[in-house]
């Protein structure tokens, strides 16, 4: 039975990784640091089954890694731990640097002291082109806009340097924006959606949100999660671009959020806030995951569409249990 680690467990990308791997037969540990209310929303599916388990770990805490890789001895480390909301990066530039940037190298290390092979997967990101035009591969030069973007790149390059350097089996899959049900609501889908569901049972009269002229290229997060695990399958450690290739707009995530519940004049529901604005934006990401299709075989299988139906339907289904 392959042994796996994954950091970030309690998120929306470590969830459905780790219902992946059960389902693939994996003996699964799911990192979780301490804190003072348990956040285990995301992984109600799988805690429960004789395959999973916590454990306790910190990317900011150099020991507790190497500790916990001692202990459980894996086979491959997803790293998907991170200070991952871009907005809140310029609020704690120093953590987001710590955890998101060093965090990595921590891990890194961690495996070097270690001693024995152990294959190893960085969450980098779309956010390190941040300024970009036309569409990106894994040749478009990288120009982050915020100390998340900055701090992913640092993850980015120590990944690739530890390969050159040790050649450890070390990949960076390059995900553009991905979503789902499990999507924490700071971030601007799930705000919608969760927006959309309280409009329509009369719990909030409107949405409030920051820059209405930005594109995305959104996927589903079920989805992408399988091109991780299949970078991991290869022979060759490369790094891989996971995208639609297709940008959409606020607007239409809008629209089509509201659509849902049977609302054509989103405009009336929608007020914006200096807030939610950013000291530098990302306008507009687009990515080519050819590559990946070529060589992974990976492309992605949910419309834009029935993510939106998904995630309105869940925050309705969920607000009315509740
Ligand atoms: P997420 O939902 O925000 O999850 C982040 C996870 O990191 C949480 O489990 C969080 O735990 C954990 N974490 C934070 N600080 C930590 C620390 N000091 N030590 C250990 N764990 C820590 O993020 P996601 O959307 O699933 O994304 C997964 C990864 O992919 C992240 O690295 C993100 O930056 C990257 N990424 C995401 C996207 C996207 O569109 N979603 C695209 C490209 C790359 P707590 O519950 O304790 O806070
Ligand atoms: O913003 C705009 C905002 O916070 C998307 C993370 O997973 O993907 C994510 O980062 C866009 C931006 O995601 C609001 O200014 C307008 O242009 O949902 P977001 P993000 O910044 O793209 C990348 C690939 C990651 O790696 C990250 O970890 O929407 N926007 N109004 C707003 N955004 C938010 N959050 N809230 C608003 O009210």
């Amino acid at each position: 039975m392959k042994i796996a680690l994954i950091s970030g467990i309690t998120g929306m990308d470590g969830s459905h990784l780790a219902d992946f791997l059960l389902e693939k037969g994996y003996k699964v540990y799911g990192m979780e640091r301490r804190s003072s209310a348990k956040n285990r929303i995301n992984t109600k599916s799988f805690e429960s089954h004789p395959n999973f388990q916590f454990i306790n770990a910190d990317l900011s805490d150099q020991n507790s890694l190497l500790r916990i890789i001692r202990q459980i001895c894996p086979d491959e480390i997803y790293n998907l731990g991170a200070q991952s909301f871009v907005g809140e990066s310029w609020h704690t530039p120093e953590q987001t640097g710590n955890v998101t940037g060093l965090g990595v190298l921590r891990m890194l290390e961690a495996i070097r002291e270690y001693g024995h092979p152990i294959k190893f997967y960085q969450a980098s990101t779309s956010e390190m082109f941040g300024k970009m035009e036309g569409i990106a591969n894994e040749e478009t030069r990288f120009h982050p806009r915020s100390p998340y973007g900055v701090a992913k790149l640092y993850g980015h390059w120590i990944t690739k340097n530890y390969r050159e350097s040790y050649n450890m089996f070390n990949v960076s899959g390059i995900l553009f924006n991905h979503e789902s049900e499990r999507r924490g609501v700071e971030f601007v889908t799930r705000k919608i959606t969760d927006g959309v569901a309280r409009i329509k049972l009369g719990l909030e009269t409107h949405i409030t949100l920051g820059n209405l002229d930005t594109y995305r290229d959104w996927g589903y997060s079920p989805d992408y999660v399988i091109s991780m695990w299949m970078m991991m399958q290869q022979e060759t450690a490369e790094d891989f671009v996971i995208s639609t290739g297709k940008a959409r707009s606020l607007k239409d995530f809008l629209s089509l959020s509201f659509e849902q519940i049977g609302v054509n004049n989103w405009e009336k529901y929608v007020k914006q806030d200096e807030r939610f604005m950013r000291p530098a934006e990302v306008n507009y990401l687009k990515g080519d995951s050819t590559k990946a299709k070529d060589i992974l075989g990976w492309t992605p299988t949910t419309s834009f569409d029935e993510m939106i139906k998904r995630m309105v339907e869940n925050d309705i289904n969920k607000l009315t249990t509740e």
